[in-house]
């Protein structure tokens, strides 16, 4: 199943590392076909090569828009070697053994906000036809669309005397089409896009690879991450500067530590176990917010993950390092800081660059058995203006802060979600039960453990303010909060019953906001 490659078409507009790959193709005396700008940089270095418009004795006509859409190229690459050998001989279709193509960079065109004609200009037609037509022929012709191939094809033809065999062809196919219908996607998401229709009758996705994982969430699972190529500051962006490979649960909590530190504007600090938070606080400095955000659950945030929503700096460095944390991301770190941390050889650490837009539009999937939904992303953020005071007592400013912080803190914990708040740290956080009030009782049992690990006399409910992530179906948990010792709480109101939890919270003397937006989070 071996070929022998004798004649190839390159029509590349990326051509990073095209023309010494040309001269290898040359040196197995591989015959260059070209269409005219990939022509130019090849018969600039010096190389052999026939321009595609005198292949077909057809001009490139329309701007570009027809250069190979022609029988003599198209032929040259569908034909069987076998069965259409005549056919090609009588219409005097010479075969094209090896199509190189990149594609016109729409992705790209689209990314840095290009206007709609250039954005439309920017889609190939001719090259994803070439990169199909060559896949579908890989019984003979072998296609390349990425430059991240070149050294393993001319490898191959470099052990077989200038030929490619079935497996390599195989699978160079399976990539083509994986290109052109990432592609295509990207088209599609655009459209969709531009006609305000997220949620089209066809939804397609795609990504690249970025890293295969050594195991899933278990060991016994297989895994991988794909960037989406939004390049949203987060895991995606990341460059790890030291430590251990990144496993699937780091990337996973790394994303949910990120995206709760971007919610804040004041230096603030996020510590995630098992995608919930164990410790989040804000303060004048990172070092001030990391040491408050420890002392909300010190023996959770053991082998947790740090994120940070500032340059990381080395007096905050130096407190992290004496923390036992799988993962620590921050979208810079000075030099101190990364002095600090080098000391933990296993820890890893990673820089994004910048942080995220917590308001920014996105869309959410997730995998159903036979299906996925399909969601915009939790955009929602209450500011001091949305909330409606529904009891006698108003909070003060100080509480409001803490109640607008914890509400925020709260859409970053699985639901069912209750989060204490103190002086701008979560004191108490209960997630992810099935029942309000189980987490009403965690959250302030755990406000207590905290004071405990201070050593500190009271728990650290007492005069704490308390978010709910969805309404209080009853007063319990409420009443759970003000026997914590909590002053005053913010939830999204709606229930049935919002009079008689109102009611219970001015008989217990609390200051209650309603927000009106409930933030569930699975
Ligand atoms: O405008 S096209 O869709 N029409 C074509 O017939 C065609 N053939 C190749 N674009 C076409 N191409 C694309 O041109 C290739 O996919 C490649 O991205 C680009 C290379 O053009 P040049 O060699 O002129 O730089």
């Amino acid at each position: 199943d071996l070929v022998r490659i004798q004649r190839a078409l390159l029509s590349v507009s990326d051509k990073t590392g095209l023309v010494e790959f040309a001269r290898s193709l040359a040196k197995h005396g591989v015959e260059l076909l070209s269409t005219g700008g990939t022509y130019k940089s090849l018969k600039d270095a010096g190389l052999v090569v026939t321009e595609v418009s005198e292949h077909t004795g057809f001009p490139e006509i329309m701007d570009g828009r027809v250069k190979t859409l022609h029988p003599r190229i198209h032929g040259g690459l569908l034909g069987r070697r076998d069965t259409h050998a005549a056919e090609m001989t009588k219409h005097d279709i010479p075969p094209i053994d090896l199509v190189v193509v990149n594609l016109y960079p729409f992705e790209a065109t689209v990314a840095r906000g290009a206007a709609y004609e250039e954005t439309v200009e920017n889609i190939d037609i001719g090259g994803p036809a070439m990169i199909r037509s060559a896949a579908k022929n890989h019984d003979f012709v072998t296609v390349v669309v990425d430059a991240a191939q070149y050294d393993e094809l001319i490898a191959a033809m470099d052990a077989t005397k200038g030929g490619t065999d079935l497996s390599l062809r195989r699978r160079f196919a399976a990539a083509a089409y994986a290109r052109t219908g990432a592609y295509d996607a990207a088209i599609s998401q655009w459209f969709a896009r531009e006609l305000n229709d997220p949620f089209p009758t066809r939804f397609v996705v795609a990504g690249t690879r970025a890293q295969t994982l050594r195991y899933g969430e278990n060991p016994h699972q297989q895994a991988a991450f794909y960037r989406d190529g939004s390049n949203r500051p987060g895991v995606a962006t990341a460059t790890q500067l030291q430590g251990k490979e990144l496993s699937y649960n780091n990337l996973n909590d790394t994303d949910a530590a990120f995206e709760l530190a971007a919610e804040f504007e004041r230096p603030a600090v996020a510590i995630i176990k098992h995608a919930n938070p164990c410790g989040v606080a804000q303060g004048d400095t990172l070092v001030g917010a990391y040491a408050q955000a420890l002392r909300c659950d010190p023996v959770s945030a053991f082998g947790g993950i740090v994120a940070v929503n500032r340059t990381l700096d080395g007096a905050t460095a130096a407190e992290i390092a004496k923390l036992f944390a799988e993962v620590v991301v921050a979208p810079a770190l000075d030099d101190e800081a990364k002095q600090f941390l080098s000391t933990k050889k296993n820890l890893r650490v990673l820089v994004t660059g910048s942080m995220p837009d917590p308001a920014a539009a996105g869309t959410m999937l997730k995998m159903l058995s036979g299906g996925f939904l399909v969601q915009s992303r939790d955009a929602g953020r209450i500011t001091a203006s949305d909330l409606k005071v529904v009891t006698k007592r108003a909070p003060s400013a100080g509480e409001l802060d803490d109640l607008l912080f914890a509400f925020r803190v709260a859409k970053h914990v699985k639901s069912n979600a209750i989060v204490y708040v103190k002086d701008g740290a979560t004191v108490g956080i209960g997630a992810g039960q099935m029942s309000r009030v189980d987490s009403s009782r965690i959250a302030a049992w755990k406000a207590g453990e905290a004071a405990k690990a201070a050593n500190l006399a009271e728990s650290l409910a007492k005069g704490s303010v308390v978010a709910s992530d969805a309404f209080f179906p009853f007063a319990d948990g409420l009443l759970a909060a003000a026997e914590a010792g909590a002053t005053a709480i913010i939830q999204p109101g709606g229930s049935v019953r919002d009079e008689e939890v109102i009611a219970a919270a001015d008989a217990a003397g609390l200051a209650m906001v309603f927000t009106g937006m409930r933030h569930f989070r699975h």
